[in-house]
Order: structure tokens, then sequence, then C-alpha cells
């Protein structure tokens, strides 16, 4: 069976990207499984950072690597925090919640947007690059208890409810991580 390494450390990415890449037929490793280092997100954007992640889990384990560097953008912080999305909550989500929401609230502007830039790499350093959006706006109030970082904040486009409380089933058909392991997997089974 062909290996895959996911390249990350962040437990509820490794729980949604287990499902959605099953129809690969690949036996998954983790980054934190393989005790590989976590290199220093320095690009500055999405598929940068993405790039940095999955050539450093491919060169380290000899294997290839899928990294997903992703976050939520808001309108009235500028499209912040993005890429400094895990920065920005520094592990208190709740305390990043309500300074989302009373900056929102104070702009009136409630629009957001998620983004997952995935980069597949092999140990001979080829990468590709796969986008996914998901557009939407922030909660008032968070709300669910599903999923992980921001998906309590973020209600997606056409719902009502919040990534958390729509739930696993839900956020795995329509999110930006979703749409960007589709294009991965449109782009593998074409080869
Ligand atoms: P790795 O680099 O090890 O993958 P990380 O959490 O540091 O883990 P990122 O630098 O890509 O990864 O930060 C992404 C952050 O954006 C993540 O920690 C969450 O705060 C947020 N985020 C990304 N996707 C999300 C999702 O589907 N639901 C909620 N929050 C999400």
């Amino acid at each position: 069976m062909r290996q895959l390494v996911i390249a990350t450390h962040n437990p509820g990415k490794l729980k949604e990207f287990r499902p959605l890449l099953a129809p690969l037929g690949y036996a998954l490793t983790s980054a934190g499984e393989l005790s590989l280092p976590e290199p220093e997100e320095t690009a500055g954007t999405f598929p940068g950072n993405a790039r940095i992640k999955a050539l450093a889990a491919a060169q380290a384990s000899g294997l290839p690597a899928l990294a997903d560097d992703s976050g939520l953008s808001v309108a009235a912080l500028g499209g912040g925090p993005g890429v400094y999305s895990a920065r920005y909550a520094a592990g208190d989500y709740p305390g990043a919640f309500a300074r989302l929401i009373a900056a929102c609230a104070a702009a009136d502007e409630w629009r957001a947007r998620f983004t997952c830039a995935l980069c597949l790499a092999q140990p001979d350093g080829a990468t590709a690059t796969y986008i996914g959006l998901a557009h939407g706006r922030i909660a008032p109030a968070p709300e669910g208890v599903g999923g992980f970082g921001y998906d309590p904040v973020f209600i997606p486009d056409g719902y009502t409810q919040t990534y958390a409380a729509l739930g696993a089933a839900v956020k795995d058909a329509i999110s930006h991580r979703a749409q960007a392991i589709a294009q991965l997997l449109a782009a593998l089974s074409a080869r």
C-alpha cells in the first residue's frame, strides 16, 4: 500500500483528513506520529506556507507528504488574521472569538472567508498545490461544539448555523478543506 504523510501537527485537521482522503486508498501517517520537526511558516501566504511544510515533511520522511495551510480571513480585520489565524488565537479560542465578534460589531461588517491551501510534495522536491475557499460570515455569538479552531464562529454561505453546529458530515461536504481535497483527488485520478 502506498504511504502518504499528512504534514500537520494539528489534531483537528488530521481528524478531517482521514475520511476525506480515504478514496485515495493510501496508508496515512502524520508528521506528529513520525515526530517530524515543525518548520517555521515564514512565507506570508497560504500556498507558500503549505509548500514549506510539505517539502520539510517529504524530505525528512522520504515519503510523499501533504501539508495544509489554512485560516480565516475577516473583512472587518482587513483580511486578517489569515495566515496568522493560529497565532491570533494563541490557544485561547474563546478569547479570539470575542475579539473577532467585537471587531465585526464595531465595523458592522460580518463577512469572512476560510482558505485551505494544500501542497503535495515528493521527496525529490516536486510539488503541486490546490486551493479551496469557503465564503461566509462571523456568527454574532459562538455556537456548537463540533470541529476545531474557529468552527464555532463561522457560518458558511447558504446556512444559518456555524460549522461547529452543522457537524462533521455537513462541514466535510462543503468546507474549504473538502474543496481543496476534491481538487487533489481529481488531479491524482487524472494521472
Ligand atoms: P499545522 O501547521 O501543523 O498544520 P496549524 O494549526 O499551525 O497546524 P495553520 O498554520 O495552517 O496550521 O493554521 C491554521 C489555523 O486556522 C488553525 O490553527 C485554526 O485556527 C484555523 N483553521 C484552519 N482551518 C480551520 C477549520 O476548518 N476550522 C476552524 N479553524 C480552522
